[in-house]
């Protein structure tokens, strides 16, 4: 798409958000997956996100907080607790991946005061205007974040998000039922656990999962490299009983499932009823992930969205959210209190993991291949 003089900047023919939705929605409406959609987003251009709020221009605290978050990812009194001390009624709504949550966002989806989107979709939400910078003044515990994620490439001066957890993904398996234990991504190409494997409902993990196995970086845009990663992924669904992500988890508790890709706190969610549940980072290496709490554009409840993540920035409130999810917080304050004690990744660790990030217009080429994945 070609930039249009008449609009200053080149921002593409979809110049404003309120035409580029309705184009968006019209898209969806004709089955065009998320991933594809962010990408013409991408392509189409768009503004930086919304000029910053005046510092305290917030006003009373709302009766109400509607949150879109990721599945399994809170304790168990999170909400109970902020209920009853700040009187707001709160509505959580899940979702099991980004483009999952970002296909509802760009759909048009209004009324959610906070979501929880990985590192590679913020320039997305940015580029369409769908989140809006935080009022720091109402966010006095945002010095507890650590000191890695204040200022990450994905959101400089950490002026959107509100780092929540981080995590790897892996290969969760019941050393109970496997003779040995899996060290690579190979272990999907192996038909020796056929029928007893899933990985995840995930384009991003899958085939960057098969890009780490070749060599690659998991946010290759290289054709090659992705028609490689697309043939190994093919071959191992012969494999798989289904690409499924965190609802894995009773499969693997039953023994349905010996060997499944899945995040680390998810597996550890699991094996706390199954001991034999194992995890490991394959030799090849995996994705590192941040996800963080934003506040959509369209936003009803801004004031109580502040509080919560001011709230869940307490280092107790975080350390329950930890323990009881398997994640590492991003919360360095909280660390002393969690039982797992998880670090964040040191440098040496560091040179096996990467961060996902946004894909640009090659997103449309992935969207293709996991279309034909999926279809195999
Ligand atoms: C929560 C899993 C989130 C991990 N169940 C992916 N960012």
């Amino acid at each position: 798409m070609g930039p249009d003089p008449s609009q200053g900047p080149p921002r593409g023919p979809l110049a404003s958000p309120l035409d580029r939705r309705r184009f968006l929605r019209a898209a969806l409406e004709a089955g065009v997956g998320a991933s594809a959609l962010a990408a013409l987003v991408a392509s189409c251009g768009g503004g930086q996100g919304e000029a910053p709020r005046e510092a305290g221009a917030l006003g009373p605290i709302e009766s109400e907080l509607n949150l879109y978050l990721w599945s399994d990812y809170l304790a168990d009194d999170t909400i109970p607790n902020f209920e009853r001390e700040f009187g707001v009624r709160v509505r959580l709504d899940t979702y099991e991946s980004n483009e999952d949550m970002l296909a509802k966002l760009l759909a048009g989806a209004s009324g959610y005061d906070l979501v929880l989107p990985s590192t590679y979709v913020f320039p997305v939400l940015l580029g369409e205007r769908l989140i809006t910078p935080l009022v720091k003044d109402h966010l006095p515990n945002l010095g507890n974040v650590v000191p890695e994620l204040r200022d990450p490439p994905w959101d400089p001066g950490g002026v959107y998000g509100v780092p929540w957890q981080w995590g790897v993904t892996g290969i969760a398996y019941r050393s109970d039922l496997v003779a040995k234990a899996p060290d690579s991504w190979g272990v999907f190409l192996d038909p020796a656990h056929a029928g007893k494997m899933t990985m995840l409902d995930d384009i991003r993990d899958v085939i960057g999962s098969f890009l780490r196995f070749r060599g690659h970086s998991l946010n290759s845009i290289d054709p090659a490299e992705l028609e490689a990663a697309r043939a190994d992924a093919v071959a191992a669904k012969a494999n798989l009983r289904a690409f499924i992500s965190a609802t894995v988890k009773p499969q693997l508790i039953a023994g349905d499932v010996w060997i499944a890709q899945l995040w680390n706190g998810d597996t550890m969610q699991a094996k706390a009823e199954q001991p034999a549940i194992e995890f490991v980072v394959p030799k090849e290496g995996s994705m590192l992930f941040t996800d963080s709490l934003v506040v959509p554009s369209s936003a009803r409840h801004p004031r109580a969205a502040h509080e919560f993540m001011n709230y869940v920035l307490r280092p107790e409130v975080a350390a329950a959210i930890a323990d009881k999810t398997g994640y590492g917080s991003a919360n360095a304050a909280a660390a002393p209190l969690t039982q797992a004690k998880l670090a964040f990744p040191g440098q040496e660790e560091m040179a096996r993991l990467e961060f996902q990030e946004d894909l640009g217009r090659a997103t449309q080429l992935w969207d293709r291949i996991w279309t034909e994945i999926k279809a195999a």
